[in-house]
């Protein structure tokens, strides 16, 4: 009877509970999951100098345009996927952005510039064009700029991973004491290690926080092409083998001119830098246009498969795909 409803449903209201039968989204046979997007190069780029004009680093400490996805808005910080997001960064000559440090894991890749230069834990790791620069959690880590025009660099942080696990802890600064770590030189060659020195027991992350964009390009060109023509290289934590960032795991993929990669899905989350080409991806539903600098997302179960133009592209990527293994919920489709 229509009043025993109402009875019932006031009932529920009053204690705090609703009845699981009359919810539509209580066993989703896939996960749910919001469609690609992207950030174009063309348009952010015009704003790096209204951005510099609009403020100094004293008042910013950080001269960052953080890409927002209206999919995944949320009050307390931005995303431009499950886990990670992305800003653009610039830093005028002369400019520093002062020390601290975070739980988050954070990584830099410069677009523009160069002679800049992120001291991580007392390590000088020099910043120019196509350089990754990692502060896993925990480092401390300030930026400057010896330059003479303005540098341009990508900031991606998992900080949208430790705002669901509560887990953002910020310090300003001034820097504390940090274990001593054997310089980026002792890392260069693959295959050897240091075992001797200051700071070669494990530490919590990797001893490395720069990777060259030479050292990159080199590889690549070394790699043989998988089936699809597409050539994917890891940046890793030299100690272990493991992912550069305990949960933050990055890559290099070439794609070969007029060749779709083999269409696959997974439920991590990524989002791509376009570094070099132009090409397009059907992501989902989504087909994405893509150009220099452009970013768009890999948001997670989204069948995905990307095809560049005649000239080839590079592609950095950024996921949380480690999380997902580390808990064992990565579940992976390729359709070869
Ligand atoms: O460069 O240290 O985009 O701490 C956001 C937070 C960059 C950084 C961001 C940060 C940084
Ligand atoms: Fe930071």
């Amino acid at each position: 009877m229509m009043v025993e409803q109402d009875e019932f449903h006031t009932g529920m209201e009053a204690a705090g509970v609703k009845a699981l039968w009359e919810r539509t989204s209580h066993n989703p046979r896939e996960p749910v999951s919001e469609p690609s997007r992207a950030w174009r190069w063309t348009e952010i780029e015009p704003l790096l100098d209204q951005a510099v004009a609009a403020t100094g680093m004293e008042a910013a400490e950080r001269r960052v345009l953080s890409l927002w996805n209206p999919d995944l808005d949320n009050p307390a910080g931005n995303n431009v996927t499950t886990n990670l997001n992305c800003g653009i960064q610039v830093l005028m000559p002369g400019e520093t952005a002062r020390v601290h440090r975070h739980t988050a894991n954070a990584l830099r890749f410069v677009l523009e510039g160069g002679d800049g230069t992120t001291t991580v834990d007392g390590k000088i790791c020099p910043m120019n064009k196509g350089d990754l620069i990692i502060t896993p959690g925990g480092t401390w880590h300030e930026h400057s700029h010896q330059g003479d025009s303005r540098i341009v660099w990508l900031d991606s942080l998992d900080v949208p991973f430790h705002r669901a696990m509560h887990t953002q802890f910020f310090d300003p600064g001034p820097a504390g004491n940090f274990p001593p770590l054997p310089n980026d030189d002792a890392y260069q060659h693959g295959g050897l290690l240091p075992q001797s020195g200051p700071g070669i027991t494990m530490p919590a992350y990797s001893p490395q926080f720069r990777y060259a964009w030479e050292d990159v390009c080199t590889m690549l060109a070394a790699m043989q092409p998988a089936n699809d023509g597409s050539k994917t290289l890891r940046y890793i934590n030299p100690a272990t083998g493991g992912p550069a960032m305990n949960i933050f795991d990055v890559y290099m993929v070439e794609l070969a001119a007029n060749e779709a990669t083999i269409p696959f899905r997974s439920t991590a989350n990524a989002f791509c830098l376009v570094i070099e080409g132009e090409g397009q991806s059907t992501i989902g539903e989504e087909v994405i246009n893509w150009g220099r600098y452009d970013v768009f997302t890999l948001p997670h179960w989204n069948r995905y498969s990307h095809t560049a133009g005649r000239y080839g592209a590079k592609l950095f990527v950024g996921t949380d795909r480690e999380i997902l293994k580390r808990l064992n919920l990565l579940r992976e489709e390729r359709n070869d």
